[in-house]
């Protein structure tokens, strides 16, 4: 008996230890240090992104990008200097947009409370309201979240998922990172906003295994119609094509339909119908009320946003979100 009970006690004290190292994101983190930081980043969000609702879809997506190098701790907001190429400067970045807008919140938090409220927390706090200004889906957005002092070019490379990725792949990064196939067809619905650059999809239309062909899983008359009206040129890396043609202002399920029609735009987004129980969810998600989708979403992007998060006494406040604090 004696034993046990040391044992047990031993468990609890390794438990409260652990649990006094590994802080968690919590609910309104900020209510007693910077009470107003919530409100200013919702208020500033409502105000400007009326102006440019596309931006809605860029700061979603920049959130992605941020959560899946190094977890979500802003690193993707630090501007490379001479001996360090940063996230933002890998290939991946190249449509990443919204970077000033972070800059804006930043100032106002800051003039408010310096030295407080992350850029992470930021980052986050800002893709979930404007995607709800924009007449979205909300999800919870606990913080706590602390700044990254390490971002590397590299590392975007090898962490971002690729739109030229199968379903296998796709599904080991997004497990690698604790997020499995629900998450990654949940989440892959943010394509049902914003737009695309041919350059991301036209191997698809010209040059699919390197003979000149099409990618057979895309709909050839969809296909057609992308090479005569939208990408005539190949090596087009500046027009831009709207992903859920028709629909990408609206945050609804029609990527999900168009994904059956054999029209998502990436290998990626097809992928999605080539595992029989991502398939048979996404049915089950078009069957379903957008409540429900939005439901799920929200759970899925709650999930996304703790990507090995820093809390605690790690990472940093960054003073500036482009600048890693000297
Ligand atoms: C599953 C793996 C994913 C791949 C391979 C992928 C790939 C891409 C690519 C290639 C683009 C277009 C970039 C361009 O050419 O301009 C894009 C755009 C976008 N992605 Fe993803 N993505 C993935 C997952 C996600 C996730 C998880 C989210 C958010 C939760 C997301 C949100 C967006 C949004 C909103 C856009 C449009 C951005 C804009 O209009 O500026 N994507 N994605
Ligand atoms: C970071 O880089 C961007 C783009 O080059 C630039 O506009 C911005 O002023 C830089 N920020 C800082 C704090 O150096
Ligand atoms: C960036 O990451 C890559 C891949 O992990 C690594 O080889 C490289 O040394 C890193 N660069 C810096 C400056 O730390
Ligand atoms: C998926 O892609 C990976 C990496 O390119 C490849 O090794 C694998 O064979 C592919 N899987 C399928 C089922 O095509
Ligand atoms: C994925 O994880 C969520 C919990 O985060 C769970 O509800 C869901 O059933 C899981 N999906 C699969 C396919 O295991
Ligand atoms: C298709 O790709 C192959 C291999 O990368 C290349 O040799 C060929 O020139 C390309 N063809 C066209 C029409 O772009
Ligand atoms: C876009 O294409 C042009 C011409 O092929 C090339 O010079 C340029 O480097 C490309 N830009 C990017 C960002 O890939
Ligand atoms: C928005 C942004 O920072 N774009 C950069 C992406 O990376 C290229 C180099 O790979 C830079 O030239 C862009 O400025």
């Amino acid at each position: 008996m004696g034993g046990i009970r040391y044992f047990g006690i031993t468990i609890l004290v390794l438990l409260g230890f652990l649990g006094s190292t590994q802080a968690q994101l919590q609910l309104g983190f900020y209510s007693k240090n910077c009470p107003k930081a919530e409100k200013i980043i919702q208020d500033f969000v409502n105000q400007h992104i009326h102006n440019a609702p596309s931006l809605a879809a860029a700061l979603i997506r920049m959130h992605f990008h941020d959560c899946f190098v190094r977890g979500c701790d802003a690193s993707l907001l630090v501007n490379s200097t001479s001996n360090n190429q940063a996230e933002r400067d890998g290939a991946p970045n190249l449509t990443i947009r919204g970077f000033d807008f972070i800059d804006r919140v930043k100032s106002l938090v800051e003039a408010e409370c310096p030295g407080i409220v992350s850029c992470a927390d930021i980052i986050a706090l800002v893709a979930r309201d404007s995607i709800v200004a924009t007449g979205g889906p909300s999800w919870s957005v606990p913080t706590g979240r602390r700044d990254g002092t390490i971002s590397n070019a590299t590392e975007a490379l090898n962490n971002i998922p690729r739109p030229t990725e199968n379903f296998t792949t796709l599904q080991t990064r997004f497990s690698n990172l604790g997020l499995n196939l629900t998450d990654l067809v949940l989440l892959s619905g943010a394509h049902t906003i914003g737009v695309s650059h041919c350059s991301s999809f036209s191997n698809r239309l010209y040059n699919f295994t390197g003979v000149g062909d099409q990618d057979p899983a895309l709909d050839p008359e969809y296909a057609a119609n992308l090479k005569a009206k939208k990408c005539p040129n190949p090596n087009d890396n500046t027009t831009i094509v709207e992903m859920d043609p028709g629909s990408r202002k609206t945050f609804d399920l029609s990527y999900y339909s168009l994904l059956l029609k054999r029209r998502g735009l990436f290998q990626s987004d097809s992928a999605l119908t080539t595992n029989p129980t991502a398939k048979t969810f996404v049915t089950q998600l078009l069957q379903g009320p957008i409540q429900n989708f939005y439901y799920e979403f929200a759970k899925s992007m709650e999930k996304m946003g703790r990507i090995n998060v820093k809390t605690g006494s790690t990472g940093e406040i960054r003073k500036q979100c482009a600048v890693v604090n000297s």
